[in-house]
């Protein structure tokens, strides 16, 4: 395209609120190599897909054959776009959860937004091809987001820019539109830096830009199934769902969001009556009604069962001691079940029962 149609595609883009995007050719990812040794390192834990989606992260032009480029998009989440009401029922908020999970999923509104936009860009260009994603096709969206100039890899492994900071999220749209110009590389400027790693509370970040999942507290109480062991449950101190700590703690988000906010976020003002209450409804509500009620809330990655699993951890780690007999119901009501038809999630709430009885103890 020329650079006036790639004018035109911006100012669409624009209109959509989609205001900083940057192109990239749709080539193997620069990192392509460190994704393949990361996998191989079984950094994934249970996230297996990660692997299975190799071949397709190499050549993302399985997904959209005739694609030959992609606009990757950064959109902030903090403050949330679709922050729910501080009163409202269907949201959690007392508990610590992340600030891109404080709101509606966005897999439902961001997505949204980007496949609006691909409409439209449709009828500027019919006779092109347009396909959006975000966090749901088999991409290396923080390499392609670097390779189309929209920030560098920070030592925490998120994608930075100078004005905006890491709280946003990143989309794509593959398309067959062939760029004139496409972005450059952002310089690293972590420098001497090492707050993120340094306040890690598991030591996730093994390396700088190298993270081991199955040590981070947003994989151990949002991807994974299994409960983790009883030495990480207690690093997880009172995250609910997710972690920011390597973000909320690094200069470049001080500078976009003020350094007393991003504190805050660090060691929030919590009501431990208020927690209590909270964590008291999630073990106590049955799974049904828990997810009916937090629908369309990015919460539900694991269902009801992620929830009574972190409430148990958090239960635990802050000694509630005013949950022990809530907790002792749950697992009185597991146990009545025929031990025939006890599940995997069962028995791994049984045992976390117990644990946090313990520790709470
Ligand atoms: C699996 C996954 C996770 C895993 C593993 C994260 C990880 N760091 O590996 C877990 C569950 C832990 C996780 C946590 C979070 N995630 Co996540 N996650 C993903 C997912 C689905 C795949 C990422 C992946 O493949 N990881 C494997 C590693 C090896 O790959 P990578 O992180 O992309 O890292 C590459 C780059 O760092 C690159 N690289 C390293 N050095 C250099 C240098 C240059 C020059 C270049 C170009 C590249 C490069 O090499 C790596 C391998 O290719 C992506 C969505 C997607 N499809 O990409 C979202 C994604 C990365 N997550 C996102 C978010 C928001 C989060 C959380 C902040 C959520 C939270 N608050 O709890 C945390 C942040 C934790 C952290 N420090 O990373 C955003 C990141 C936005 C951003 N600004 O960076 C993404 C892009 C989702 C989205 N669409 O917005 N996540
Ligand atoms: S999200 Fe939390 S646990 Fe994961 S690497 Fe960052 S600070 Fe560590
Ligand atoms: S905290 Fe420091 S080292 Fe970590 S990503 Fe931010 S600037 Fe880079």
């Amino acid at each position: 395209v020329t650079l006036e149609q790639q004018q035109q595609v911006s100012s669409v883009l624009n209109d959509f609120g989609l205001t900083r995007h940057g192109w990239a050719r749709l080539e193997r990812p620069f990192s392509f190599d460190l994704y393949e040794e990361w996998i191989a390192s079984g950094y994934q834990g249970e996230m297996e897909y990660l692997k299975r989606h190799a071949p397709t992260k190499a050549q993302p032009t399985i997904i959209l054959p005739q694609a030959k480029s992609a606009i990757a998009v950064a959109f902030n989440y903090y403050p949330h776009p679709r922050a729910q009401n501080e009163t409202s029922q269907n949201t959690l908020t007392s508990s610590r959860v992340a600030l891109y999970a404080r709101g509606e999923d966005y897999h439902l509104w961001f997505q949204k937004i980007l496949d609006d936009t691909c409409i439209e860009l449709q009828k500027r260009f019919p006779q092109d091809v347009f396909k959006a994603s975000s966090d749901s096709a088999p991409v290396l969206e923080r390499d392609l987001a670097a390779r189309a100039g929209l920030g560098w890899i920070g030592k925490n492994t998120c994608l930075i820019d100078t004005q905006e900071g890491s709280l946003f999220f990143i989309g794509e749209i593959l398309t067959s539109l062939s760029p004139k110009q496409v972005g450059v590389l952002s310089p690293d400027r972590c420098g001497t830096c090492t707050r993120c790693i340094d306040i890690c509370p598991t030591q996730a970040l093994i390396e700088p830009r190298k993270l081991d999942a199955r040590l981070c507290i947003s994989y151990l109480n949002i991807e994974s199934k299994a409960p983790p062991p009883p030495e990480l449950r207690e690093k997880m101190g009172d995250w609910m769902f997710g972690c920011d700590l390597c973000q909320t703690v690094c200069p470049w988000n001080e500078k976009a969001f003020g350094k007393a906010i991003m504190q805050q976020e660090i060691n929030p003002l919590q009501s431990r009556a208020k927690l209590i209450e909270e964590l008291k409804w999630i073990l106590e509500t049955e799974d049904d009604a828990l997810q009916m009620t937090l629908r369309d809330t990015p919460l539900l990655r694991r269902g009801a069962y992620g929830l009574k699993k972190n409430s148990l951890i958090v239960a635990g780690n802050k000694g509630l001691s005013e949950l022990v007999s809530v907790i002792e119901k749950l697992k009185v009501k597991i146990e009545k079940k025929n031990i025939k038809f006890r599940t995997d999630k069962d028995i791994w709430l049984l045992e976390l029962c117990e644990w946090a009885i313990l520790r709470i103890s």
